[in-house]
């Protein structure tokens, strides 16, 4: 991880109202989410355009934040309005010109056990630097990637749909165990078998000129970035099919692959378990969306204005 470096001198983070000193933004260690992943979280980028710094979807990431918060009655006392604002002067006041930005809301120090009781929800948001999420290359070259071994948590065991900061150790399983053994990143399968989604992004799938991605229902995050390029799919006349069922071979025989995510932004998957997708590189269709994802972040183009929140 990047860009800490540089928070770390002068850096400050918004904590329950407050702007605080990058060190001091701590917590005590009986915190009752560092015990039982009781927290649920966003990843935003801000991107630096030609308008000057833009938060990319800001309201459906916070829309998300106060729906991932439901099924574990964690009340977010600030309204949405205040965490805007707070986070475009966490934006400010660190003087960023693109930023991953990370909202997060988690039951804090008051007792443990897995009731939370009278644990409060404390509300953090922090900024820094962070560039392509699967290295730079991966953006031209794509990555290769494993099928791991582990499977999704499946949506009747733990919502799948909340971002929740205790999913993420199966992200950690499935993503180290794909590095450990020489791969960027992993493809996680769900408990029926079928293709989910990667440790921290969404799939898409290229086959006859069509693109599939699985449904909401296969136990994936609903992906803002999943969306967003469904969406510009679709306005380039792209058939789009996001309620299937992908299974595990269709991966070898697809045209192309590609991962979406606030993070990962589009990566080509060149790879899987070593067998080579398509032109074993980044596809034609890939890069055309690629190309209309960044061309649309950078604010080079005038489409879709209502989906940015501009810092100014
Ligand atoms: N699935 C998962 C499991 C996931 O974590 C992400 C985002 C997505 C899909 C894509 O969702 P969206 O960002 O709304 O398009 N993963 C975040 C965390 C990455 C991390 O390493 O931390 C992200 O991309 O910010």
């Amino acid at each position: 991880m990047s860009g800490f470096e540089q928070m770390e001198e002068d850096g400050v983070v918004w904590m329950n109202g407050e702007y605080v000193d990058w060190e001091d933004a701590t917590t005590h260690v009986m915190t009752h989410a560092l015990h039982y992943g009781s927290g649920v979280f966003e990843g935003v980028r801000a991107y630096d355009t030609e308008k000057g710094t833009a938060i990319f979807r800001w309201d459906e990431h916070l829309d998300r934040l106060y729906e991932s918060a439901k099924p574990y009655d964690l009340d977010i006392e600030y309204e949405p309005e205040e965490l805007t604002e707070a986070t475009l002067e966490v934006v400010r006041r660190n003087d960023l010109d693109s930023a991953y930005i990370r909202p997060i809301a988690y039951y804090g120090y008051d007792s443990l056990g897995v009731s939370p009781g009278d644990c409060p929800t404390d509300v953090v948001i922090g900024a820094w630097p962070w560039g392509a999420y699967l290295g730079e290359d991966a953006l031209e070259n794509g990555v290769e990637v494993m099928v791991s071994s582990w499977r999704k948590h499946a949506s009747s065991q733990i919502p799948t749909n909340a971002k929740t900061t205790g999913l993420y150790v199966n992200s950690l399983l499935a993503g180290e165990e794909a590095r450990r053994n020489g791969y960027t990143e992993a493809i996680v399968l769900n408990k029926e078998g079928n293709v989910a989604e990667g440790p921290g992004e969404n799939i898409f799938l290229v086959r006859d000129g069509e693109i599939y991605t699985p449904g909401l229902s296969e136990s994936i995050l609903g992906g803002i970035t999943r969306d967003t390029v469904i969406t510009l799919a679709e306005e380039r006349g792209y058939e789009v099919h996001d309620d299937v069922s992908i299974s595990r071979g269709e991966l070898n025989t697809a045209d192309e692959l590609f991962f979406t995510g606030s993070a990962a932004e589009v990566t080509p998957i060149r790879q899987v378990d070593n067998v080579e997708i398509g032109n074993g590189g980044r596809g034609p269709v890939t890069e055309e969306l690629q190309t209309a994802f960044f061309d649309l972040v950078e604010r080079r183009t005038d489409e879709h204005d209502e989906w940015f929140t501009y810092v100014e």
